[in-house]
């Protein structure tokens, strides 16, 4: 009994909001070799793919099995790291590296959740209450089966079975879209090419916008082949054909075009949603912290 209180005494209690200190000092980084070294700054921000991360670490949840999510973040491993939907998150994992070093007792699957709260708080998104708890695995054993996240290139009931799965209704799934307002696709990642409108580095409902006022047509990426759709006047902006089905879906639709209207309906029902998400299968134990983080740019 001894030993063990004096583990408890050395052991020091992680502060998240050093963490989240650490995470924020990394997104931008004006050093050019970094940047062609890593490839991964795009806009100038780390941040849209370290939100992608933590979605597709918490996305791969199945509420009848129960298996899946942030919990263990098994996708350090094979077969989960090959997953074609995890292409190029290879880069966010790898810039967390260092973050995980300077504070060793944070798990995997908190620090991946923690930089995508952090990311979307720090380029202008609503405050995300984010909590800790998840315990990291040591092997692949329990990765996720491949297929459990969505598929870019189908149409809408292909959208509501896979988060139906994960346990969302219509409302959150077209909230948890808005995150498309931040980043990019690349056509050596997903086959497609460009952010979702001109600002990718700036969490805002213009993502709901540029789907309800622009005039979207088809186009073939000519690097690897895929049809996308992209803005009549400014081709460089893009859609995806899972999103331009979504938004013709009647029961979609209302939900896309509220939040078009009202960015602050949009920002309360994110921070719900993006907090659902990247709790999914967590085994919390109920008196955990609620972390609500000061955003530094605030
Ligand atoms: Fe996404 N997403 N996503 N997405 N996503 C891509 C990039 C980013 C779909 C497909 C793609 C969410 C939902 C969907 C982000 C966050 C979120 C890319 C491009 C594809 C394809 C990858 C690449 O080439 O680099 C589809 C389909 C859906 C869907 O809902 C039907 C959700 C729920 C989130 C979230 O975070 C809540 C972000 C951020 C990016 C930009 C990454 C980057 O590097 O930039």
């Amino acid at each position: 009994a001894a030993a063990k209180e004096t583990k408890t005494l050395d052991t020091k209690p992680i502060d998240y909001n050093e963490v989240y200190q650490a995470i924020a000092d990394i997104l931008e980084d004006n050093d050019i070799l970094t940047w062609l070294h890593y490839r991964s700054y795009d806009d100038g921000s780390l941040g849209p793919v370290f939100v992608r991360l933590a979605w597709h670490a918490s996305g791969t949840y199945d509420v009848e099995t129960k298996t899946g999510g942030s919990n263990g973040a098994t996708m350090r491993f094979q077969p989960e790291s090959l997953h074609a939907a995890n292409n190029g998150l290879a880069i966010a994992r790898d810039r967390l590296e260092p973050i995980k070093k300077k504070f060793p007792e944070i798990s995997y699957g908190d620090l991946w959740t923690l930089a995508g709260v952090c990311a979307v708080q720090e380029l202008g998104g609503p405050t995300v209450p984010w909590r800790a708890g998840r315990q990291d695995v040591e092997d692949g054993k329990t990765c996720t089966p491949d297929g459990r996240l969505p598929d870019a290139g189908q149409g809408e009931r292909h959208i509501r079975d896979i988060f139906y799965r994960m346990g969302f209704d219509d409302q959150e799934i077209v909230a948890l879209a808005g995150a498309h307002s931040l980043g990019r696709c690349h056509p050596d990642r997903s086959g497609f090419e460009g952010p979702w409108q001109e600002a990718p580095t700036v969490f805002s409902n213009e993502y709901y916008k540029a789907l309800r006022d622009r005039k979207w047509v088809k186009k073939t990426v000519k690097a690897s082949g895929a049809q996308q759709w992209v803005d009549k006047k400014n081709p460089d902006v893009m859609m995806l054909p899972a999103e331009i089905a979504m938004y013709n879906d009647k029961g979609f639709k209302k939900f896309f075009n509220e939040y078009a209207d009202s960015e602050e309906k949009f920002f309360t029902d994110f921070s719900k949603v993006f907090n659902k998400l990247l709790e999914l299968g967590v085994p919390f134990k109920g008196d955990e912290k609620v972390y609500h983080f000061k955003a530094t740019t605030a």
